[in-house]
């Protein structure tokens, strides 16, 4: 039978998708890309994290988020339209469309259609009055605002979690520099940013004693070997979070307990024992350093929330 597009879409992206994880497989020091943590899942066990003290980051960000929110909400001001990159399910999004009702238009943006679409339609029961127009999109690259039935007086993007920190920093750059053209004249950017803190806090954020992150982190070969043709024994690697002081950022890895050979498609890969697999990494950033980072793609950090331990902040920066 012959394939439709859609299903040689898929193939080819699976194909492209294990070319990836061999090639960060086949490096000196191992790594897989943290894009693979999100099946259905890693999703679910990134959401628990988000729930527990010791992750900090997210219930300190909403503790900003509404502390702050009338002032944020007169920063945006009337009929802007609101363009999430991810998207944006989360409570903090909930907290600011709450406050924004007169938006032209929330644009959420994700490069995954079946969750986008789930979340623009709960947002759109959650919130009648505000025009969704979802956008299926890589957000690293250019893409295509849609028009709204309002024309917007200027656009906000907006990128919570400290999901900056997980690029590297010349990804980062990129990133905001798209960021700096969707928003366009006249446009900001509201973005949470984790921010430099004592060691303690920040390892035990990632290594927390209920261990889901450990589980997040190993689900990721599970999901290789559910989607990708791998053969990885999960009890033969355990799950390491490191804080690295010099970079600024936690390295979170997959140990292998074992010396072992476990294959992904047709290549097979040996892994010595105490060998790493580096799965993600996550930015902390100082104050100057991330208004450096702005500035270096247009943006001047305008205004700066933060929670009163420091731990987190929320800021809100103009194109320039
Ligand atoms: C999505 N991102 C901001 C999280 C972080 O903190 O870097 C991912 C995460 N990894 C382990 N715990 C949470």
């Amino acid at each position: 039978m012959p394939q439709s597009s859609l299903q040689r879409r898929q193939t080819e992206n699976l194909s492209d998708d294990i070319y990836d994880i061999q090639a960060g497989l086949s490096r000196r020091h191992k790594s897989i890309s943290p894009k693979y943590f999100y099946d259905h899942t890693g999703s679910r066990l990134f959401d628990a994290i988000c729930e527990l003290p010791e992750y900090y980051l997210t219930l300190t960000e909403l503790e900003i988020m509404r502390a702050n929110i009338q002032e944020i909400a007169f920063l945006i001001g009337q009929q802007a339209s609101l363009i999430e990159f991810g998207s944006g399910s989360s409570l903090k999004t909930k907290v600011l469309l709450e406050h924004l009702q007169d938006l032209a238009a929330y644009v959420p943006v994700d490069i995954s259609q079946e969750h986008l679409l789930l979340a623009a339609e709960r947002i759109g029961a959650d919130f009648p009055a505000i025009e969704v127009l979802p956008v299926v999109a890589d957000f690293t690259q250019p893409f295509s605002l849609p028009t709204p039935k309002t024309m917007p007086v200027k656009n906000i993007v907006y990128f919570p979690g400290s999901t900056i920190g997980n690029f590297s920093k010349d990804a980062a750059n990129d990133l905001m520099t798209v960021m700096h053209h969707e928003a366009g004249e006249n446009g900001a950017l509201l973005i949470g940013v984790d921010l430099q803190k004592d060691k303690s806090t920040l390892v035990r954020a990632y290594n927390d004693s209920r261990g889901v992150t450990a589980e997040f982190n190993l689900n990721i070969l599970r999901r290789l070997n559910r989607e990708f043709d791998a053969t990885f024994e999960l009890e033969q690697f355990s799950h390491r979070a490191i804080y690295n002081e010099d970079a600024g950022r936690i390295e979170m890895y997959l140990d292998s307990r074992s010396d072992q050979k476990a294959c992904v498609g047709d290549e097979q890969f040996f892994f010595a024992k105490g060998e790493s697999i580096l799965t993600e990494l996550s930015h902390k950033y100082t104050l100057d350093g991330f208004a450096d980072l702005a500035l270096a793609a247009g943006f001047r950090v305008e205004n700066v929330w933060m929670d009163r331990k420091r731990l987190f902040s929320v800021q809100y920066c103009v194109r320039i």
